[in-house]
């Protein structure tokens, strides 16, 4: 009788032991915490972006804590950009002249400001740079990211190809620097990651014209694995081809690595040409997203934006608003300001004034927005 009594409360005891192992709830990664945060802070509103940001404006250049974003409107962009392109070089600067120790410093202390990180990353040509990574040695575009004299660059860095070996090594310098991005306790820092970005297009060596699409998701995989096997949890794979008038569904799927590989869906849409041409595309193509992303569970963004140098002032309020108000995206993101280039506002140029409009919207989010 005490033996089957003791049976049955062991038994009791098993099954409440499997029971609970059943209902806990995996330990979430940290890349699955920031898909988690993008989502809620999605029923606010979407978060503005800038690249760059904390380094140079137009009247100023590495000034602690000055960004042309805040001196427009008091707050920081919920969402800072960083450029590794160089990295891969052993460079001590990216391609945009901006110090690596410098880009760690920024991210880490975006982080702790409560903001949020994305970075890409424009490599050199693999199979047209130059050893010394063509700094005088080769004019733009030779040896760069946007050098597409040569359409088997990506076959010849996949395993058994001719730089497969050279591509390695920049692996391990891109993976080298990712393992700076932690706190001073060492907890690794979440980023949204988005590299071999507006594949769809063909002006990268990874570009649409360049490589099959089995090539290029071969390509993003062997990325991906190699940063996994690194143990970088912490980043959230983005996926963004660029703004197009055929861009479908179909078409997005085209090269998209995956469901389990992705999880945020992006598109990366500039105005180039008409105001009008551009409210279509970005409207079309902002639909197709939000749907897919609905569909298969990701964060929706508009991953890189703008209208060069500002040139209709107004464009913050009457063109890009009453579009983005319409769907649910996380964020969006204007490329960087640089004194011949710039896509975010600056105090001191007419566009100021409908930025600042844009950040009294309630439903558009800055850096104290995202902390509240
Ligand atoms: C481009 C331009 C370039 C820059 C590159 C990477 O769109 O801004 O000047 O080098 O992005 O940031």
């Amino acid at each position: 009788m005490i033996r089957k009594l003791f049976t049955v409360i062991l038994s009791v005891m098993v099954f409440a032991g499997c029971n609970t192992a059943k209902q806990a709830e995996p330990e979430q990664t940290l890349a699955q915490q920031l898909k988690e945060r993008l989502d809620t802070l999605r029923e606010k509103g979407y978060m503005f972006g800038h690249e760059d940001d904390p380094f140079y404006g137009l009247t100023w250049a590495y000034e602690k804590d000055s960004s042309d974003v805040k001196n427009v409107c008091g707050d920081y962009p919920a969402v800072m950009g960083f450029e590794l392109g160089g990295i891969e070089m052993g460079d001590e600067k990216s391609l945009d002249s901006v110090p690596f120790t410098k880009i760690t410093e920024e991210i880490i202390r975006h982080y702790e400001r409560g903001g949020i990180v994305t970075i890409s990353w424009h490599p050199r040509n693999p199979a047209t740079t130059a050893p010394d990574g063509g700094r005088g040695a080769q004019k733009f575009p030779e040896g760069s990211a946007w050098d597409v004299s040569d359409t088997t660059v990506v076959k010849s860095i996949l395993p058994d190809g001719a730089n497969a070996e050279l591509f390695k090594v920049w692996m391990d310098r891109l993976s080298d620097f990712l393992a700076t991005l932690k706190t001073a306790d060492g907890q690794k820092i979440p980023i949204i990651f988005r590299p071999w970005h507006e594949n769809t297009g063909s002006w990268f060596w990874w570009g649409e014209k360049l490589c099959t699409a089995e090539d290029y998701k071969a390509l993003w995989n062997m990325l991906q694995d190699k940063l996994d096997a690194d143990g970088f949890d912490n980043l959230l794979w983005a996926y963004s081809p660029g703004m197009a008038s055929d861009l479908t569904t179909e078409k997005y799927l085209e090269r998209y690595p995956g469901d389990e590989r992705i999880g945020l869906v992006g598109i990366d849409g500039y105005q180039w040409g008409t105001k009008e041409d551009f409210e279509r595309q970005l409207d079309q193509n902002l639909a197709m997203l939000c749907q897919f992303a609905k569909d298969h569970g990701k964060v929706p963004a508009l991953t890189e934006c703008g209208l060069k140098n500002l040139t209709d002032p107004t464009w913050w309020t009457s063109t890009l608003t009453p579009i983005l108000d319409k769907y649910p995206i996380s964020y969006f993101l204007v490329w960087r300001n640089y004194k011949e280039e710039w896509f975010g506002p600056s105090p001191a140029k007419p566009d100021a004034a409908y930025f600042r409009q844009l950040y009294e919207k309630k439903n558009t989010l800055f850096l104290n927005d995202i902390n509240e």
